[in-house]
């Protein structure tokens, strides 16, 4: 008996300590489920750099925008057109905020989406996305900002 309680403590205490790290100012969710995202972006990728749902290039005055204290998943789309020299082009994209790095899978043609998983955390604080693998356009898709707004 002493022994299964004392399990149960321990497993208590690691859900304490897990809710809350997760309160970190920018920590990174690497292990959020899916259902607790609450906003989701779609980010489209291709050789002329990353693009809003709509196409509208993202630039340092037209950052990407996510909401303060909120779990976002941001979701990368291959978007390379298939006239293009780069259909045939992978990219890999990374996030990087004060809580460290994450790594998106590769997209490509046949996989074309891959998301990454943050926990937004005060306002002003950033985040920055880039492709991670040698590809056609890197210089166009090496500093996508992210604020908290
Ligand atoms: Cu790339």
């Amino acid at each position: 008996m002493k022994g299964k309680a004392f399990k149960i403590f321990v497993f208590a205490t690691a859900l304490t300590f897990f809710g809350g790290s997760l309160h970190l100012p920018v920590a990174l969710a690497s292990s959020v489920l899916s259902s607790n995202v609450d906003v989701e972006i779609m980010v489209r990728v291709s050789q002329k750099g990353f693009s809003d749902e709509r196409g509208k290039l993202f630039n340092p005055k037209n950052f990407l925008k996510i909401p303060k204290g909120q779990v976002v998943r941001i979701t990368f789309v291959f978007d390379e057109s298939m006239s293009s020299l780069s259909y045939g082009d992978t990219h890999q994209i990374a996030i990087t905020g004060a809580g460290g790095t994450k790594e998106s899978e590769k997209i490509w043609v046949f996989s074309k989406k891959s998301s990454i998983t943050l926990q937004s955390g005060k306002d002003g604080d950033a985040f920055r996305a880039y492709c991670i693998v040698d590809c056609i356009g890197m210089e166009h898709l090496n500093n996508l900002l992210i604020k908290v707004v």
